[in-house]
């Protein structure tokens, strides 16, 4: 098989860069490991920034989004039985952010590449990457137990933390900067309609919780768990108790309850590979970066990587100009090592750390949500990071 660019794997990354490039007129393969049932099933993220809902909307794909997704204008925290509300979109001069499933996102995607008729393979799984500084660089893969070899032009590795491209890369040819946090995140989806129409953080002795949606009737929580935690030590009814520990601190505020449909532990890293590219590999979304999901960035990171590269590659076949191709790493890690700092930031402020320091971080944690809470201007340079970060 050969094509222009191989991109593996389907999630946000790969197949928004599929269309992008399409639209271009430039032709690619998706190789995804698992099933496309198993993708679309998938539970992942919900908050989109405007510039994620701008990128589909330019292709096209927004319609099911803006009729089934919420738009959000705000969001509080509570801590230590106050209420802190923030206008994001007051605050931000206009920008809101988008409730809708990550998984609706890629079910979108692969519909419309489909009734393109164009190329996704479902459980294909990229194995080993070869001759990436030659003009012919080629991914090896394995379907239904046979092995076969993809011929492209590029490879866009967007398969993940876990997927094969970023251990790709030569050793010493990128440095990992990594940071695993002490805890996790314990997530559920619920058959429970939403307290209210907007995300609530919880800073809480106990733990961090959040509150958030997937639609009218359906919620999406998460608690700050150890990181090594069974889900067996969680049965449902504690899985409650605790979210209304730490979430219902406020007055008159009583988590509802419903039948619990799906739920998991993420770990929780900071993660970049520097530089996000090497000879004719090009890295997007978490195969590069992670983030801590407190700051909601991941998602969006990853498919404005993909905006990035879809444009050095439409500058590459259109007269075969190298420049942004050249910078496509620098022009990516300008958004993404903000991102970062923001979602570690999030991390710190939010999550209950073990008291190493005798309640010190305790103690300025409320001081910076205080400060958030008061200033007007920290108020309006969080609710410009939250949204999402003007594109490069
Ligand atoms: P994905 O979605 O992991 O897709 C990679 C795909 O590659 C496949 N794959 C392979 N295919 C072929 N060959 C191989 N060798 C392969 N190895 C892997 C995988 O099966 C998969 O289909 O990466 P992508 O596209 O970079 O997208 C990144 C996002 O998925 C991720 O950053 C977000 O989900 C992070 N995230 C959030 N991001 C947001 O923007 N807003 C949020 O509100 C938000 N909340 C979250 C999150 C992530 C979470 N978890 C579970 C990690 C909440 C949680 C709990
Ligand atoms: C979600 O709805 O899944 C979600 C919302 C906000 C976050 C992380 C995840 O910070």
């Amino acid at each position: 098989v050969r094509t222009q660019v191989a991109i593996i794997g389907a999630g946000p990354a790969g197949l928004s860069l599929a269309h992008l490039l399409a639209r271009e007129g430039i032709q690619s393969v998706v190789l995804e490991n698992r099933s496309r049932d198993y993708v679309e099933q998938r539970v992942r993220a919900g908050v989109l920034e405007q510039g994620t809902v701008d990128l589909l909307d330019g292709l096209g794909l927004g319609e099911r989004l803006h009729r089934e997704g919420m738009v959000h204008n705000g969001l509080s925290f509570h801590v230590h039985g106050r209420r802190i509300r923030l206008n994001l979109t007051e605050l931000s001069g206009g920008r809101s952010i988008y409730v809708y499933g990550q998984q609706e996102v890629v079910k979108d995607l692969i519909a419309a590449r489909v009734a393109a008729g164009a190329p996704i393979l479902f459980e294909a799984e990229a194995v080993a990457l070869d001759d990436l500084t030659s003009p012919t660089p080629r991914v090896r893969f394995l379907q239904h137990g046979d092995e076969d070899v993809l011929e492209c032009d590029f490879i866009a590795g967007c398969d993940g933390f876990h997927g094969v491209s970023h251990q790709s890369l030569p050793a010493g040819k990128a440095h990992v900067y990594e940071r695993e946090y002490p805890f996790a995140w314990l997530g559920v989806l619920a058959a429970a309609r939403p307290n209210e129409a907007e995300l609530v953080y919880a800073r809480n002795p106990r733990g961090f919780a959040l509150h958030s949606m997937r639609s009218l009737d359906i919620t999406r929580l998460y608690l700050q768990v150890e990181p090594d935690e069974p889900l067996d030590n969680w049965p449902d009814k504690r899985i409650w108790d605790e979210l209304q520990a730490r979430l219902g601190t406020t007055e008159g505020w009583s988590v509802n309850r419903g039948p619990i449909l799906e739920r998991g532990i993420t770990a929780m890293r900071s993660y970049v590979v520097e530089p996000m590219q090497f000879g004719r590999l090009l890295l997007a979304g978490d195969a590069a970066h992670i983030v801590p999901p407190t700051g909601a960035r991941g998602m969006n990171l990853a498919m404005a990587d993909a905006r990035v590269m879809a444009s050095a590659l439409a500058a590459y076949y259109s007269g075969r100009r190298t420049e942004l191709l050249e910078r496509y790493s620098d022009d990516c890690l300008r958004r993404v090592w903000r991102a970062e700092y923001f979602s570690w930031y999030l991390t710190t402020l939010l999550h209950k750390h073990g008291d190493t320091d005798g309640g010190l971080l305790d103690r300025s944690q409320v001081a910076e949500l205080d400060h958030l809470a008061t200033s007007h201007d920290a108020a309006v340079a969080f609710a410009k990071n939250y949204v999402g970060l003007e594109t490069v």
